[in-house]
């Protein structure tokens, strides 16, 4: 019986928006993550020469075959790397909690890889391991790791990968504010393709995005949880300026989005350490210390309910599950 593996969600610090290579999955730029405790997918593979075709069975409900896309470009890689044929059985489970409405593509993909290369025997390194996530979706190359990784964008399948960079066993975590469980209108790979291809904002974003790395590292190395926060909020301000410049324009934000944007803003007022980011899709995440999250919480209890708020901290790396 092959084993469960479990991988963690990851945020991104320093954004992944754009690719190079949309076959092989090359991005145009290098993005930093944090991965965290609070959401995490496992996933078992089952290669079966019985089986007519591959089948996916998310959360005990069989998905239409149609849903199998990033998937089987995972399994089809292991394949080849393995040198077997067989169809392929995939359980895989999300722990987000529920109405989270968080995107699960980056652990899912990475427990994926994790679990198709076991089951198929292939011992891959964890930058081996990386690049096959990669190949299922980019920000899953970074959920390799536990703490704050980097994906090093490179130039093929063999350079783009991502790497460990500290293990964030510090006084930093995450305080998710979840404003909208609603299906997104943009995916997040057809939202960065348009940018790429239209936004007249775009060159510009890339252009800045070497500093803003540069300072994240010296940030994170300082343990310094100000300056990681000031340099995310910007650096996600800027990602979401290119989606406005887009033809058709489109954003991710709604009237909730800015309210606890807001709300970010009115606890930095009160001294706490608090910055926000955002991914594709109208949450918000706010980048603070552990140490003052109960405070935090408590603040924001008088604008938003109890169970739009959901805590994380750095969490750890891919692995396997014993039992
Ligand atoms: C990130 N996002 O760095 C950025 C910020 C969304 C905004 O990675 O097309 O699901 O599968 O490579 O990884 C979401 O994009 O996209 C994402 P694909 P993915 O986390």
């Amino acid at each position: 019986m092959t084993k469960w593996v479990r991988a963690h969600t990851n945020i991104a610090l320093i954004k992944y928006w754009g690719k190079e290579n949309e076959e092989l999955i090359i991005p145009k730029n290098n993005s930093l993550s944090l991965t965290l405790d609070a959401f995490y997918t496992d996933t078992r593979v089952t290669f079966d020469q019985s089986l007519v075709e591959d089948e996916l069975i998310l959360d005990g409900e069989k998905q239409p075959h149609s849903a199998l896309g990033k998937v089987q470009t995972v399994l089809n890689s292991v394949r080849e790397q393995a040198g077997i044929t067989s169809p392929a059985l995939v359980e895989s489970i999300n722990h987000v909690p529920t109405a989270a409405g968080l995107a699960s593509s980056a652990s899912g993909l990475a427990a994926l890889a994790g679990a198709a290369s076991q089951a198929a025997g292939l011992k891959l390194s964890q930058e081996e391991l990386s690049k096959l996530a990669r190949r299922g979706s980019g920000s899953a190359s970074r959920s390799i790791y536990g703490g704050f990784a980097e994906w090093i964008k490179g130039t093929d399948d063999a350079t783009s990968f991502a790497v460990p960079v500290d293990d964030a066993n510090w006084d930093i975590g995450m305080l998710f504010i979840i404003v909208n469980d609603a299906v997104k209108e943009v995916s997040s790979r057809d939202g960065m393709k348009r940018t790429v291809e239209t936004s007249a904002f775009y060159e510009g974003w890339l252009k800045t995005l070497d500093a803003d790395l540069k300072a994240m590292k010296q940030a994170i190395s300082e343990k310094n949880v100000e300056s990681v926060g000031q340099i995310a909020e910007r650096n996600a301000l800027k990602m979401h300026a290119t989606t406005l410049a887009a033809n058709p324009p489109f954003t991710y934000w709604t009237a909730e989005s800015m309210k606890a944007m807001d709300a970010v803003r009115a606890l930095r007022k009160k001294g706490f350490t608090a910055y926000f980011t955002m991914d594709a899709g109208p949450n918000v995440k706010i980048v603070c210390k552990q140490s003052e999250m109960t405070g935090i919480k408590d603040f924001l209890l008088t604008h938003f309910e109890a169970d739009q708020l959901i805590e994380a901290r750095p969490g750890p790396g891919i692995h396997t599950l014993e039992q």
